[in-house]
């Protein structure tokens, strides 16, 4: 089966997670990804947090696979050169160097539209340009604080939090990713390369779009409904951390379940969509609720929110997480199981969608990842181990019309 990215060429001069991430989807769909690496040392992930010694760490073969490895430094005139000839037969770079690092390398967007005016430069940053934060380096949970997701995560009595999912990093790279398709066909109708730039602040902030909607709302009433503040508490001018509270029309709360005492995920996600008020009251066995002036409609229960939902958790507590969603499926209620790392990687159903991989890795073996979460039907997505440092060095050089002398004088003077 074709991939739909066949015969794109990327190069991949990106590090740690927000590029690699944006990068490693593209190869998935076929692209032939070409991660540039310096020499020795390659992307700090390789051997950040390490579980085998001296063997690429799980972060970095978690976000590298299906690519192709060649070092390289660009600081070097020989560096520079294999850098120029890539840019000349390549569709796309993609980078995320701290600001203004390629223009010091000397690849600034006029050099790179001289080598290959069609070229698509894809860049990811903490901040946009001409933000007043734009000279800051960034990393993940400092995008989080910066988009809006800290400030309204977390407990009402606490500090801001940040999530543990990647809002700052690869939330970053999907954004990119799909700015370099929509390049890629826009190039398709006229020619022209141009620049994609995302940064990772906006993208948390599109992310955290429903928090803007509050504020506004708060701005102008004084008071937001959902929120678990009300009616009982205060709101202050600024959007509340809100706990676990459903960000829309639909109140929900994570709820103990049987067992809560000892296992820190013994819990369900319980929302109470308005139109399914009757089956949830037959649910958890309270029918009288269904027709009771103080809980019939979404306004009226809103002062018992939390009386309901302690109901709710009593009713839950002789039932696991799964035994009580396998009863409120039947009753059409959106809920799920709060699922910890290790049920997720042994559960049947994500292994079979493919969205959890085993790969095999040559100095590791087998390792878990998660694949893609796109699903195509008419393409297959297959997951490779991730290239060892410059594995393909002396194949691209060759692909670039080096002779073996050549490229035997760059490893020794230090430029491969
Ligand atoms: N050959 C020679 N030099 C190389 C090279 C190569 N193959 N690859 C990188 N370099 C050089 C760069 O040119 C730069 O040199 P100068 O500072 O002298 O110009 C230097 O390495 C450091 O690059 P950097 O600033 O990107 O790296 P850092 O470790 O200091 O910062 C990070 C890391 C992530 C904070 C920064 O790159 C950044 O802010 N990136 C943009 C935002 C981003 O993507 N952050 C998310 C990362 S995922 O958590």
């Amino acid at each position: 089966m074709s991939k739909a990215l066949e015969g794109i060429k990327i190069i991949d001069f990106t590090h740690v997670q927000a590029g690699p991430a944006c990068t490693q989807l593209l190869a998935w769909f076929g692209a032939d990804v070409i991660k540039v690496e310096r020499p020795g040392s390659g992307d700090v992930t390789r051997s950040q947090l390490r579980d085998i010694p001296d063997a690429d760490a799980l972060y970095f073969i978690m976000l590298n696979s299906n690519k192709r490895s060649i070092t390289l430094n660009t600081k070097t005139p020989e560096g520079k050169e294999v850098l120029e000839k890539l840019i000349r037969e390549s569709d796309v770079m993609v980078e995320n160097f701290g600001p203004g690092a390629l223009d010091r390398m000397g690849f600034t967007w006029e050099h790179i539209m001289e080598l290959n005016p069609k070229m698509i430069l894809a860049s990811v940053k903490g901040f946009s340009e001409g933000h007043h934060y734009e000279d800051l380096k960034v990393y993940e949970n400092v995008a989080q604080c910066a988009g809006g997701a800290a400030s309204t995560s977390g407990w009402w009595d606490g500090p801001p939090t940040v999530s543990g999912a990647a809002l700052g990093d690869s939330n970053t790279g999907m954004h990119l990713a799909i700015g370099i398709l929509t390049a890629l066909r826009a190039r398709d109708k006229d020619g022209k390369g141009q620049k994609v730039a995302v940064s990772m602040q906006d993208s948390v902030l599109n992310l955290c779009r429903v928090k803007l909607r509050d504020q506004q709302r708060l701005d102008r009433i004084g008071y937001l409904e959902e929120y678990p503040q009300y009616p009982h508490g205060e709101f202050s001018d600024v959007v509340p951390r809100g706990g676990n509270a459903g960000g829309g029309g639909q109140p929900g709360w994570v709820l103990k379940c049987k067992g809560w005492e000892t296992d820190p995920n013994a819990y369900i996600y319980f929302t109470i969509q308005g139109h399914a008020w009757a089956p949830i009251c037959d649910a958890i066995g309270k029918p009288e609720w269904k027709n009771d002036p103080d809980y019939m409609t979404a306004e009226a229960r809103q002062p018992h929110i939390k009386e309901i939902f302690a109901t709710i958790e009593a009713w839950l507590g002789d039932k696991t997480k799964y035994e009580a969603v396998n009863i409120l499926r039947k009753f059409d209620i959106p809920c799920s199981p709060v699922l910890s790392m290790k049920e997720i990687a042994a559960d049947a159903s994500l292994r079979e969608s493919g969205t959890i991989v085993e790969v095999e890795h040559k100095q590791r073996g087998k390792y878990l990842t998660v694949g893609s979460p796109i699903k195509f039907s008419d393409m297959d997505v297959e997951v490779t181990g991730s290239p060892l440092l410059g594995e393909h060095t002396d194949e691209i050089l060759t692909e670039l019309g080096y002779d073996n002398e050549k490229i035997a004088s760059m490893h020794k003077a230090g430029a491969v």
